[in-house]
C-alpha cells in the first residue's frame, strides 16, 4: 500500500491585506477566501482519500491572532478524514509562551498533529507507517535552518516512510537576499536521506511543473493567491509514496482569486475596446484582480472619457487598479490651437512637428512642454 498525502502551506489565515489601498469589502473577501480555499482543499483530500495532510508553515499570517481564526482553522481542518501534521512556519512561529499554538492545541482534536518540536514524529498511532521530521520555525527571521537536529540523528524510529517537514527559503529557488529565511541548500536536503521532503515559504510552487517524479523536495506554494506577485491560481500538491520510497506528486488547482498584470498598448478608442471586451471575458471565469498599465494615445475626446471606460471596467472585475501615467491625448492641430496661445514656444513647436509627421516626437515634446507648465 502506498501513501497518499495533500501537502499544503502558506495559508496564512487572518491575513487583512491592509498592505494595499483595497477597498473593505475587497479586503474582507480576499481575507475570507482563505477560509474556504481551505475548506475546499479538505474536500479534495477526502475525495482523493488521503491519509495524511501537510500544511508546511504559516497557515496563521501570525504567531498572534484572533481567537476566531484560530477557531475556524480547527473546525476546518477537523473535516479532513485522515490526520492533519502541521508545521509553525516563520510567519506563525512557535513561541512555547505564546498564545497561537498552545490554543490551537487546546480547541484540536487529536488528529491534529502540532510539528512544534525537533524530534521524530512517528504516525503509528494513526494508522499511518510513516515518520515525520519537522524543522519548525521559533521566530520570524533566523540566520540559519532548523534541520541540524535530523542530520545528527543517529538512528531513525521504525517506519516505513521517512518524510521531512520544513519551512524556509532553499538557495536558487526562494529568493532571500539578507539570508534571514532558515536558508537551506539542496545539496544538504537531498542529504537528509528521506524518502520525500514537504516545503513551505515561497508562495510558488516548486518544481514549476504539473508533476514531480521521486524529487528529494517540493515547496507547495500558496494555495489561494494573495497579491499581484503570485500569477498561478492557487496550487498544492497531492504526492503519493509508495512501498519502495519513490514518489509521485502531481499538482493541483486550489484557488479563488486571481491577481494579474495587464499591459496596454492603445492608439485608438478601438484598441481601448478591445482591451476591455478580453478583460471582461477573461473575468467570467475567475474572481479576478487587475492592475492595468496603459500606454500610448487616445484623441481628445475619448481620452478624456477614459474614466468612464475604466469604471464600466471595474464592474467587471472584483478589483481594477489603473496606472495610465503613459497614456495622453492624441496631438493635432486643433488640440494645440486649444491650448497654447497662437505664435507661443510651444504652439511654434509642436504645430511644426504635427507637420513633419513624426508622430513619436511630437508626443514626446508634448509632454516635455506639459511637464514645463506643471
Ligand atoms: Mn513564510
Amino acid at each position: 500500500m502506498s501513501l497518499k498525502l495533500l501537502h499544503t502551506a502558506d495559508l496564512h489565515l487572518g491575513m487583512t491585506f491592509r498592505n494595499r489601498d483595497y477597498p473593505e469589502e475587497v479586503r474582507e473577501q480576499l481575507s475570507e477566501a482563505r477560509f474556504d480555499t481551505l475548506a475546499g482543499l479538505m474536500t479534495r483530500a477526502n475525495k482523493e482519500q488521503c491519509r495524511l495532510m501537510i500544511v508546511a508553515g504559516d497557515l496563521f499570517h501570525r504567531s498572534y491572532v484572533a481567537a476566531s481564526v484560530i477557531k475556524r482553522a480547527v473546525e476546518t481542518l477537523s473535516r479532513f478524514q485522515g490526520c492533519v501534521a502541521i508545521l509553525p512556519g516563520n510567519h506563525d512561529y512557535y513561541e512555547p509562551y505564546g498564545s497561537l499554538w498552545p490554543e490551537f492545541k487546546e480547541r484540536a482534536p487529536e488528529e491534529l498533529i502540532l510539528l512544534t518540536e525537533k524530534k521524530p514524529y512517528p504516525l503509528h498511532d494513526y494508522g499511518i507507517e510513516a515518520v515525520l521530521y519537522p524543522a519548525p520555525c521559533d521566530a520570524k527571521h533566523s540566520p540559519t535552518n532548523r534541520l541540524d537536529w535530523i542530520k545528527e540523528l543517529i538512528e531513525k524510529p521504525q517506519g516505513k516512510w521517512h518524510i521531512g517537514v520544513a519551512h524556509g527559503a532553499v538557495k536558487g529557488i526562494s529568493p532571500d537576499f539578507e539570508s534571514q529565511y532558515y536558508p537551506m541548500e539542496e545539496a544538504e536536503l537531498a542529504a537528509l536521506n528521506l524518502d520525500h521532503i514537504c516545503l513551505g515559504h515561497t508562495h510558488i510552487s516548486h518544481p514549476d511543473q504539473e508533476e514531480a517524479d521521486s524529487r528529494p523536495f517540493i515547496y507547495a506554494g500558496t494555495p489561494e493567491p494573495d497579491g499581484f506577485d503570485c500569477r498561478h491560481q492557487g496550487r498544492a500538491w497531492i504526492t503519493e509514496v509508495e512501498e519502495s520510497g519513490h514518489s509521485l506528486s502531481r499538482l493541483i488547482d486550489t484557488g479563488r482569486f486571481c491577481f494579474t498584470e495587464v499591459h496596454g498598448q492603445i492608439r485608438n478608442r478601438e484598441d481601448l475596446e478591445t482591451l476591455q471586451r478580453d478583460l471582461a471575458n477573461f473575468a467570467k471565469t475567475k474572481h479576478t484582480l487587475v492592475k492595468l498599465k496603459l500606454s500610448g494615445t487616445l484623441p481628445e475626446e475619448d481620452y478624456n472619457a477614459r474614466f468612464a471606460a475604466y469604471n464600466s471596467l471595474r464592474e467587471e472585475l472584483f478589483y481594477l487598479e489603473v496606472d495610465d501615467s503613459e497614456l495622453s491625448v492624441e496631438i493635432t492641430p486643433a488640440v494645440i490651437a486649444a491650448n497654447y496661445p497662437e505664435g507661443s514656444f510651444p504652439y511654434r513647436l509642436l504645430n511644426r512637428l504635427a507637420e513633419k509627421d513624426d508622430p513619436e516626437a511630437l508626443q514626446t515634446a508634448y509632454r516635455l512642454v506639459e511637464e514645463v507648465r506643471r
